[in-house]
């Protein structure tokens, strides 16, 4: 069968201007590997895939019906994440309008968290819960009528006579290197670009190496999520092939959880190296604090790694223990200096917003991070998302610890205040989050870190890039103007040509 498998767009966002540049730098910059690795089982069985990534080939709803008309599918299949369903809605309709016989499989995670909102919507025929590539091999089997729709475990669909039907609970592919590695040759390779500061060399890819987190922090979607994780042998394989195929030179290892312990790491770092491709790509991966020591981070930066990100999330000690991160100052700071002394350019992940944010709270935070020597931080203001610790907090003691101020999917981008704690005014939060941005990066130390890293023409064009996004945190108090992210990313492609050209000069 013909399947079309879909990123939906994200012109919505860019049409009401919810989001800014930084975000929208954010869904360009790696391909959607769930989608790939859907694609690539269905490949192995046999079927005809084809993928687009609206939101990366910045195609709109008009464009995206287009590319799958031209493909002229049997089945298509859309990822839902939350902050585009909106997107996803008309596209949806959009697609039911044109071909109004293809059966439309929405998947993902706004699906999976909140399936019957999700499964509302007319336009979708059939909802995938969790994990997709098993599911939607058989869903495609139904549909060329091998098995009945009830047998398919995972899936939601209405019941023509009301309501919802639930298939049994699909379970977790249990040895994931059962699965073949995604089908990166669906997409162009060209259009992921990483934020700048987070570029090392080129071609940049993303790469999955385990699912799942065993920890439980308040705000995320992952938390409890069981963890599994592909054996060194497939993961250097994988790279092996990033290497050859594509002329991968970069890898952002993407888990939810890379350092998840230290013999996971320690095993990857020594078959990377016994096999030499820490000799042909560098490597970054984010860890918990208290996973990593001075030795495994020694011998990380060994096998290639040039950065680790670390989720910090807050500089408050009552902060952390309410948001169940389970670490403390001392810890953050022990892993980030160790990080810092072996060469490996740790950056952070802070929230702020939290329920128990005060300003003071917000304000010993942004200080705690200027004390720590980091080289790059991501602050985001905190979202309550279905199916989070803090969202199960919030039905059962609601405005005890503050208020919702938007409502609708498109602004949970985590860039603009959507849960406000008591005591603060969203434009106070706002402010509070530019400022952590501007007391971080203008500092003669932290421009000093970056400065060493400028070694070529290239490196120039990089922070021309970095500079004209981050103006929008400095410059410009709320919501960009349309007309400033075209300049913003007319800049960065700019900055995109001069590296594509100095690419092609290797
Ligand atoms: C890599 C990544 C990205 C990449 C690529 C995104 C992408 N489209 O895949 C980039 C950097 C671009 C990105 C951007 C954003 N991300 Co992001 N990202 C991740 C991350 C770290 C890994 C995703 C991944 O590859 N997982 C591995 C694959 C194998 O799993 P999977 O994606 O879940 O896919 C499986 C199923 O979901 C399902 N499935 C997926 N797609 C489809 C499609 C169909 C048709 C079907 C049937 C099934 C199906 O089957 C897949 C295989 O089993 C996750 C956290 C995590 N560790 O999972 C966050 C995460 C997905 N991102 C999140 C968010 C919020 C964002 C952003 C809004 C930015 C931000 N503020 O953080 C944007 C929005 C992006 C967009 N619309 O495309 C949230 C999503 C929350 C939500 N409810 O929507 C997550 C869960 C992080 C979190 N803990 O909050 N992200
Ligand atoms: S924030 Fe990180 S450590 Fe905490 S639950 Fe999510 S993935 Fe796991």
């Amino acid at each position: 069968m013909r399947v079309m498998l879909i990123n939906p767009p994200i012109d919505q966002v860019l049409e009401e201007g919810h989001a800014n540049p930084v975000t929208t730098f954010l869904f360009y910059n790696s391909a959607p590997l769930g989608l790939l690795y859907i694609a690539a089982v269905l490949e192995r069985a046999g079927h005809t895939v084809a993928c687009v990534d609206a939101a990366a080939q910045q195609l709109n709803v008009a464009g995206t019906v287009k590319e799958v008309e031209a493909f002229r599918p049997d089945v298509i299949g859309i990822g839902s994440f939350t902050v585009t369903f909106e997107t996803c809605k008309k596209l949806g309709a959009a697609l039911k309008g044109a071909l109004p016989g293809v059966p439309i499989v929405l998947g993902s995670y706004h699906v999976t968290l909140v399936p019957e909102e999700a499964m509302a919507n007319p336009q979708f025929d059939v909802g995938v819960l969790g994990e997709g590539e098993h599911t939607m091999l058989e869903l495609v089997e139904h549909y060329e009528g091998k098995r009945e729709l009830s047998d398919v475990a995972g899936v939601i669909f209405r019941d023509p006579a009301g309501g919802f039907v639930y298939t049994t609970k699909r379970a977790k592919v249990r040895d994931l290197d059962e699965l073949p590695f995604p089908a990166r040759h669906l997409l162009p390779a060209n259009i992921y670009r990483p934020v700048p500061v987070d570029e090392h060399s080129f071609p940049k890819f993303a790469m999955i190496t385990s699912r799942g987190c065993p920890h439980a922090c308040a705000f995320c979607q992952k938390s409890r999520s069981g963890y599994r994780s592909h054996s060194p042998r497939y993961i250097v394989d994988e790279i092996e092939h990033l290497v050859r195929d594509f002329g991968v030179r970069d890898i952002a290892f993407v888990d939810s959880l890379f350092c998840a312990n230290k013999k996971r790491v320690y095993a990857i770092c020594d078959e990377m190296i016994r096999r030499g491709v820490h000799k042909k790509v560098s490597w970054t991966c984010s860890s918990r604090v208290e996973v990593v020591d001075k030795p495994l981070l020694a011998r990380m930066k060994e096998a290639g790694c040039w950065r680790t990100r670390f989720g910090v999330e807050s500089g408050s000690d009552k902060v952390l223990d309410f948001i169940s991160k389970g670490i403390t100052k001392e810890k953050i700071r022990a892993a980030i200096t160790a990080a810092h002394e072996v060469g490996l350019r740790p950056k952070a992940f802070f929230m702020v917003g939290h329920m128990p944010d005060t300003r003071e709270t917000i304000l010993e935070t942004i200080e705690f991070a200027k004390t720590l020597p980091l080289h790059d931080v991501t602050v985001q203001i905190n979202t309550l998302l279905p199916e989070t610790p803090q969202m199960e907090l919030w039905e059962r003691e609601g405005e005890k610890w503050g208020r919702i101020v938007n409502q609708t999917n498109n602004e949970k981008s985590f860039w603009e205040p959507t849960f406000v704690p008591w005591g603060l005014e969203p434009d106070e939060l706002i402010e509070l989050h530019r400022r952590f941005y501007r007391e971080f990066y203008f500092r003669p130390v932290t421009m000093a870190r970056h400065l060493e890293q400028v070694q070529s023409w290239r490196d120039v064009a990089k922070y021309v890039q970095a500079g004209s996004l981050f103006s929008f945190l400095f410059f410009n108090e709320h919501k960009p103007s349309l007309w400033m992210l075209k300049d913003a990313l007319t800049k960065a492609a700019a900055g995109d040509a001069a590296l594509d050209r100095a690419m092609a000069a290797r």
